[in-house]
């Protein structure tokens, strides 16, 4: 087993600069529209498309998206401003029902303290679905005077074949919590993705942003590439690929437009090493080059990055190390 020191990627960066009270007053009494801002949480069973979305709302990807369930594992905040108001929407892991393994525990603890500080509640399932994994989210909404408005958000729209079939649907499910709004939509389709964010806004407070008028994310670059690299992982292995893997961050440089990542895939078992770094290397290769190519975009800046595969049994049921790995 090899052994190097593992950065912990970063903390949010929560104390990004926010516009004062008396801006927001100034603007009041200027006749403009005062400042709207607030907390809009994203949840829902694992694979519905809660990132998809979060990205589409931003505009920009800051979560990553795969087709295997349980991809995001940390708690991910998108920033959108327009005209007047901003919205801070909060990416969640989709909740594990299934294991109770340290990692699942420390998952769905992301999901219940995101829960408790948010104005609204965007609960995302597949348009006509809904099981035992969907009720037992909705069971987590907060009630009686801790209650949020909660939209149901009827994702992956263009997948059902008969829409008719929805109406019965959406009826059933007014019975199963009092949203808010019902929003059946498609999260890949940006006029969808623009309705939405016109229903969210007067839900938002009148209050100051939180966030500068250009900010998208809460997290920094460290953070990001290691995101990045997992979903080339996640996406390049499918389902041969333990769930988990992860990636951690030994080395961000950044030199004037250059930056020199290094980062390792830490797996559990020697058999994955193998997988991962495939016949002549050729997967980790690619692993490399892909998302290589997405960091260089996404930071406008050069990237040379260096990939390892390191095995470390038991971490993802290993309190210690899944915080040395950055769940908090
Ligand atoms: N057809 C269709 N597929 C979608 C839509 N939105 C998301 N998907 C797909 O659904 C899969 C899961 O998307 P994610 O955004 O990663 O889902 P998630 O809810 O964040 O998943 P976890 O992070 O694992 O909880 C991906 O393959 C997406 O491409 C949609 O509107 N229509
Ligand atoms: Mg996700």
């Amino acid at each position: 087993m090899e052994e190097s020191p593992i950065d912990t990627p970063e903390e949010d960066n929560a104390a990004a600069e926010g516009a004062s009270p008396e801006a927001a007053k100034a603007a009041d009494a200027g006749g403009q529209p005062p400042q709207r801002c607030g907390l809009v949480a994203i949840v829902g069973r694992p694979n519905v498309g809660k990132s998809t979305l979060l990205n589409a709302l931003v505009g920009q990807k800051v979560s990553i998206t795969s087709a295997k369930a349980q991809t995001t594992r940390h708690r991910i905040t998108g920033i959108r401003t327009v005209g007047s108001s901003q919205f801070v929407f909060v990416d969640t892991p989709g909740f594990q029902t299934r294991y109770a393994a340290a990692m699942n525990r420390t998952l769905n603890k992301t999901v219940h303290s995101v829960l408790a500080d948010v104005d609204v509640v965007l609960f995302v399932v597949e348009a006509g679905r809904f099981g035992l994994d969907d009720a037992k989210v909705l069971s987590l909404m907060p009630a009686g005077e801790f209650a949020k408005p909660v939209f149901l958000i009827a994702n992956k729209l263009d997948a059902v074949h008969r829409r008719a079939d929805l109406v019965p649907w959406l009826k059933g499910m007014q019975d199963r919590h009092a949203f808010a709004e019902f929003v059946p939509l498609t999260a890949k389709k940006d006029a969808d993705v623009q309705r939405l964010l016109a229903i969210v806004e007067p839900y938002l407070p009148k209050q100051p942003w939180f966030y500068e008028e250009d900010a998208l994310t809460d997290r920094s670059d460290k953070f990001l590439a290691s995101e990045i690299i997992r979903e080339k992982l996640f996406r390049l292995m499918g389902d041969e690929l333990p769930y988990t893997s992860t990636v951690v961050i030994d080395k961000f440089e950044e030199e004037g437009n250059l930056r020199r990542i290094a980062a390792s895939i830490v797996v559990e078992r020697d058999a994955h090493k193998g997988m991962v770094i495939g016949g002549g290397g050729e997967r980790l290769k690619r692993i490399g080059s892909e998302a290589r190519q997405e960091l260089e975009k996404l930071m406008g800046a050069t990237v040379f990055l260096e990939l390892w595969v390191k095995v470390r049994s038991g971490w993802a049921d290993d309190e210690e190390h899944l915080r040395s790995y950055g769940y908090e």
